[in-house]
């Protein structure tokens, strides 16, 4: 791992996070989970959204298996609980983050991806668990989210079999939100991020923390965190403002086939 081996660019608002480690498919070391959580950490105040992107022909090939050894059960889970720190660092951090995806999203590299709020995936993805194969089983949140895209029976699926989904059938699956043509799922990502980053940021909070943990609650309990949460996020000034607008005709209007 070296300090090249992550990239973290500012655009305006939106922070731009590279796995730069393409002569190894941009695998995972321990040295680069720690270093994406440190940047999820320590994104400056001023970014409002961010993207993942990896260089090279591939967005991820999981785990770095050079670097699995043997361990005994403890290490073990001390292992994959510093990858689940880093990933809760990806969902639950300061801003939306936007997955590009392109070649492959394998293993830990899907667990990141999952951890994203949004994926954009070109013609080249394809999405694979090899853990099955290798003798291990996913250890980077990969079961808590991954059935949470796609349900548990695919899952099931891709790690008894191998069985490797492509672009169209992953995005017709639920992996990604957007397919776009090939080298173009950064540059859609990037549109995507900006739009974001024009959002009330207590709407873009509300998205990111209060509603997956809504779906989750009892609907009861669900009902009323949705009105706590959305009184919250009416009450700032800003919403007031953009109302307004609307109201005065200032403001879009909601229009099919966005965001183009
Ligand atoms: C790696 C890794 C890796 C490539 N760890 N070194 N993930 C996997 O089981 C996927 C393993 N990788 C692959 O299946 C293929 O590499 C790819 C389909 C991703 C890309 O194929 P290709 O032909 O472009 O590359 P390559 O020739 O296989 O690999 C190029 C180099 O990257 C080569 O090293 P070199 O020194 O011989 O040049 C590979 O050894 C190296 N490389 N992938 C280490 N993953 C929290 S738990 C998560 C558990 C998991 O993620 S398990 C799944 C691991």
């Amino acid at each position: 791992m070296t300090d090249q081996d992550l990239r973290l660019e500012i655009d305006g608002h939106v922070a731009v996070i590279r796995l730069a480690r393409a002569a190894k498919r941009n695998a995972l070391s321990d040295g680069l989970i720690l270093r994406l959580r440190d940047t999820f950490q320590q994104l400056p105040v001023t970014v409002r959204a961010a993207v993942i992107d990896g260089e090279g022909d591939h967005f991820c090939a999981g785990l770095d298996l050079s670097e699995l050894k043997e361990r005994d059960a403890g290490a073990g889970m001390h292992h994959s609980r510093m990858w689940h720190a880093a990933l809760e660092e990806v969902q639950y951090g300061p801003v939306p983050v936007i997955a590009a995806l392109h070649g492959a999203v394998v293993g830990g590299g899907l667990e990141l991806a999952a951890a994203c709020h949004i994926r954009v995936a070109d013609e080249t993805a394809f999405y694979a668990l090899p853990e099955g194969s290798r003798g291990i089983f996913v250890g980077g949140g990969g079961a808590v989210r991954i059935p949470r895209l796609i349900g548990v029976a695919r899952m099931t699926d891709m790690m008894l079999t191998g069985r490797v989904y492509d672009a169209a059938e992953g995005e017709k699956a639920g992996f990604a939100q957007y397919l776009v043509p090939r080298g173009e799922a950064s540059a859609k990502a990037m549109e995507l991020a900006r739009r974001i980053a024009q959002n009330a940021p207590l709407t873009n909070y509300a998205l990111m923390h209060a509603l997956p943990r809504i779906a989750e609650q009892p609907a009861d309990q669900g009902y009323l965190t949705e009105a706590l949460m959305s009184a919250i996020a009416q009450s700032a000034p800003e919403a007031k403002e953009r109302v307004r607008a609307f109201l005065e005709g200032r403001a879009a209007k909601v229009e099919k086939g966005s965001p183009k």
